[in-house]
């Protein structure tokens, strides 16, 4: 092994044991940890103490490629990637560390050395569930691929306090309890209480003229906090490149204050300090009421200005030339939750920095691009005018400003159109006012992209429509992708193993080259092989089931498995009615030859969804029903999964036959669970929806199981009028079933339990499930019987994961970057540590 530290420097032998990879030195290094960090003698720790000692480990040579990052970046002043995002939903650490790091096997030895095993050590991270599903987690596959690409990039944002909750099933009935994430400590992160920026809120404005003759506003807040900077590396695979995760956490400027203490008020002075620090105390989930919620408005806002005074003041430290900000930062916007930005930098750079209005809007318009993730026109962000006023009184008048000058603009270009005009305008003056936040990130920004292609192009058609047309240049699409390294090379060592024994390493950088696996579609020992991964992997969920929620199912039946959150346009119920239209075949013909199937649900409902949680309800009592009917006889099988995280993702996708992508055309904007099923060799059965269309265009018609009427079909379908009830009338399978539910067979004789779920698919059902039924029903028939031809199979899913390159998010990151950011890689030796040493 060859140290990194040059001959010579007095500290060599612990800069060996902290940057060292060979087994012996990591061996060592964590045992010094256990002692030193710990504090721990070996009979007596606990597991989470290996934990720990071996995550201070690794840390160790994530801070040598970080410091070398920062060091590099900083010396060259490169252009650098900001990506804002209200959650990182990252899944743990460890083993993406020891995968990326290229250390997993050695570790692995060095622990089995120690007399302990990793996996063991790698189930007591608790995940930092800082996301509510798809858009965090792409945030996390963004930064793992930045890295990995070698892009400088920083990811800002909140470190919350409390997480996405974790759930518990009790009753059937989904409960929430508090994410205490940070309970144990977090080894992955560095305070850094030096980094510390004041945020303002409420309070009033003036202004006046100074001594120079500008005209100058000054906020006078009601209340101030400051964010402090918590930091963690995020490292590429198999490069020195470490990029910087820094999350905020709020707290009160000074921790008691004085004057009121003095004056008696101490009870005041303290409510003071818990409101500073609820800003960060809890992840909102992402619930229909939304709306409204003050502090919700107040984390947004403190996580921009925090993230933009910290770009402010790193490019402070190279240049005082504020005007070439754009040139440094480029800085994207993942949604909305911080599109309070665009009025943010405007008024750091106008009120604090004295530019000028229009050179301030052309910095501010270069520096930000908008990823939109939704078509639901009810999930784009408006603030009512008073909350936001009240809180933001200078960025309302910022906004009412640019929004004057933007108007000036479109009468221009469409003189006497009210309608386009109040359309387009960043103010909702209809019934009650409010400021448009998807409007608000249009204007402030220079690029806007939908994140699949079908998405993208309803994007134009639909919600943006005003603004496409208006500025028609700003728009593309960037298909999401996921990261390669968790989402294969750490959840499914089984199959990487298999494809890297035949087309080498290559394709975990360059996801393409999956496509030297096709010949082997043909090739019956590789074949052979790649069904006994599958199976192992299957087993092993098994087992997890059965120690999870007591269910045994069996590991050669079909795993089809639909795991996301729950909502109505994902329609997990539709999958219900699948199931129960399968049951209602086995009681009709008890004899009757079906593929044994194993139905798999996972994901959380928001708490305030009365109808999500309602699903969760009605998968758990079929499950009772159909679990332990004689006449089923283990021929079906029905498993909720409580707690659907990242974590268990990586268990469940490697050990998926089927992935049900089965939400109403036009509603999933991409989807990347789909990706990672497919990805891992499961079909897919799914509507033309989100990315399930080019998944389908990659894999080939013949490799994807198709239902389900299109966007045209549907929009068809409602202009003629949707009667659901006539298409249950004349379904009397989809009539049986929908009065099975209704009669109580499922509730234990309780008719309205599921009432409001069955009366709205009759009557008046949005999302269409009726309309798909039947054939949702053919196809599930389809793909079933095609599972008893495992040659067939086999073949078929070896295509899909052939065909898979594109949905890599380096493919994602490398389009954002030519397109979007124009950025370029920035390699970062690790040759020169010598100033460590000094
Ligand atoms: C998801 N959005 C889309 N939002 O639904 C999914 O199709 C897409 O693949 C993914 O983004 C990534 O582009 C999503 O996850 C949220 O979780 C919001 C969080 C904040 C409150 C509102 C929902």
């Amino acid at each position: 092994m060859t140290s990194l530290i040059p001959p010579g420097c007095p500290t060599v032998l612990t800069e060996d044991d902290r940057t060292g990879t060979s087994v012996e030195t990591l061996r060592r290094a964590f045992m010094d940890n256990l002692f030193f960090v710990q504090g721990r003698f070996p009979e007596v720790a606990t597991k989470n103490d290996h934990y720990l000692a071996l995550a201070y480990t690794v840390r160790d040579r994530l801070l040598l490629r970080w410091l070398n990052s920062a060091k590099t970046y900083r010396d060259q002043f490169s252009r650098t990637v900001c990506y804002l995002s209200a959650e990182f939903l990252l899944g743990p650490h460890l083993g993406n560390n020891l995968i990326n790091l290229g250390l997993y096997d050695a570790v692995a030895e060095a622990m089995q050395q120690t007399g302990l095993d990793l996996n063991v050590l790698l189930d007591q991270e608790e995940e930092p569930g800082l996301g509510n599903g798809g858009l965090g987690r792409l945030a996390a596959c963004y930064m793992d691929s930045l890295a990995t690409l070698e892009i400088p990039a920083i990811g800002y944002g909140i470190r919350y306090e409390y997480g996405i909750f974790d759930q518990e099933i009790r009753d059937g009935w989904q409960v929430e309890i508090t994410d205490k994430w940070l309970r144990y400590g977090n080894p992955w992160e560095i305070a850094r209480p030096e980094i510390t920026l004041p945020v303002k809120f409420g309070g009033s404005t003036y202004s006046y003229t100074d001594d120079q003759g500008r005209y100058r506003v000054v906020w006078q807040p009601h209340q101030m906090v400051q964010g402090i900077a918590y930091d963690t590396p995020i490292l590429g695979y198999k490069v020195n490149t470490a990029n910087l995760l820094r999350l905020w956490r709020a707290e009160a400027i000074e921790s008691f204050d004085f004057q009121a203490f003095n004056t008696g008020d101490y009870y005041g002075a303290v409510n003071e300090k818990i409101a500073s620090e609820n800003i960060t105390k809890v992840l909102y989930p992402n619930d229909e009421q939304l709306q409204g919620k003050e502090l919700r408005l107040m984390q947004q806002y403190f996580l921009c200005s925090c993230a933009l005074q910290d770009m402010i003041r790193l490019y402070l430290q190279c240049s005082s030339d504020l005007t070439r900000f754009h040139h440094k930062f480029t800085v994207q916007l993942n949604d909305t939750h911080p599109a309070i930005s665009v009025a943010e930098l405007m008024r750091l750079l106008v009120d604090e920095h004295l530019l000028p209005w229009d050179t301030a809007w052309d910095i501010t318009r270069q520096t930000f691009a908008y990823t939109n993730h939704t078509l639901l026109p009810e999930a784009l962000e408006k603030w009512p005018l008073p909350l936001f006023g009240s809180l933001l009184p200078r960025h309302l008048q910022i906004i009412y400003e640019i929004n004057q000058r933007f108007l000036d603009q479109v009468r221009l270009a469409y003189p006497g159109d009210q309608e386009r005009l109040a359309r387009l305008s960043i103010i909702d003056e209809s019934e009650c006012r409010y400021v448009r936040m998807a409007n608000l990130a249009c204007v402030g920004s220079h690029a806007i992209n939908g994140v699949a292609a079908l998405h993208s192009e309803l994007l134009k058609q639909t919600v943006l429509r005003d603004f496409y047309e208006l500025t028609p240049e700003k728009f593309s699409n960037k298909t999401n992708g996921v990261t390669p390294r968790r989402w294969m090379v750490l959840s499914n060592p089984g199959l990487t193993r298999l494809i890297s024994n035949h087309i080498g390493e290559d394709w975990i950088k360059h996801l393409d080259q999956l496509r030297r696996l096709e010949p082997l579609a043909e090739d019956a020992g590789f074949a052979a092989e790649w069904h006994a991964v599958k199976h192992k992997n299957k087993v092993r969920l098994a087992e997890y089931i059965q120690q999870r929620v007591g269910i045994s199912v069996d590991p050669s039946s079909i795993f089809d498995i639909l795991v996301k959150r729950i909502h109505e346009y994902k329609r997990q119920h539709l999958c219900v009615l699948n199931i129960i239209t399968l049951y209602q075949r086995l009681k009709d013909h008890p004899n009757l030859d079906i593929t044994p199937h194993t139905f798999i649900f996972g994901g959380k409902a928001a708490p305030g969804y009365y109808k999500a949680k309602l699903i969760i309800k009605l998968i758990n009592s079929v499950a009772e029903v159909v679990n332990t009917d004689p006449t089923v006889a283990d021929r079906l099988k029905v498993v909720f999964l409580p707690d659907y995280n990242v974590t268990c993702g990586q268990r469940v996708y490697p050990a998926a036959d089927l992935s049900e992508q089965i939400s109403t055309a036009g509603y999933e904007a991409s989807g990347t669970g789909n990706m990672k099923f497919a990805l891992n060799g499961a079909l897919t059965i799914g509507t033309l929806d989100g990315a399930n269309v080019e998944i389908r265009e990659e894999v080939g018609a013949e490799n994807f199981f198709l239902f389900g009427n299109t966007v045209e079909q549907l929009q068809e379908i409602w202009r003629n009028g949707y009667r659901p009830w006539e298409i249950a009338n004349n379904n009397p399978m989809l009539k049986r079933v929908l009065d099975l539910i209704s009669c109580g067979h499922f509730s234990h004789g309780d008719t309205e339990l599921f009432r409001p779920i069955v009366e709205h698919l009759w009557q008046n059902d949005r999302y269409c499930l009726l309309a798909d039924y039947q054939s949702y029903v053919d196809c599930q028939e389809q793909a079933t019987r095609l599972y008893r031809d495992q040659k067939q199979w086999v073949k078929m899913s070896i295509l899909n994961v052939a065909r898979m390159g594109k949905f890599s998010s380096d493919r994602a990151i490398r389009e954002y970057c030519e397109d979007i950011w124009r950025v370029q890689p920035v390699h970062v030796p690790l040759a020169d540590t010598s100033y460590i040493a000094q």
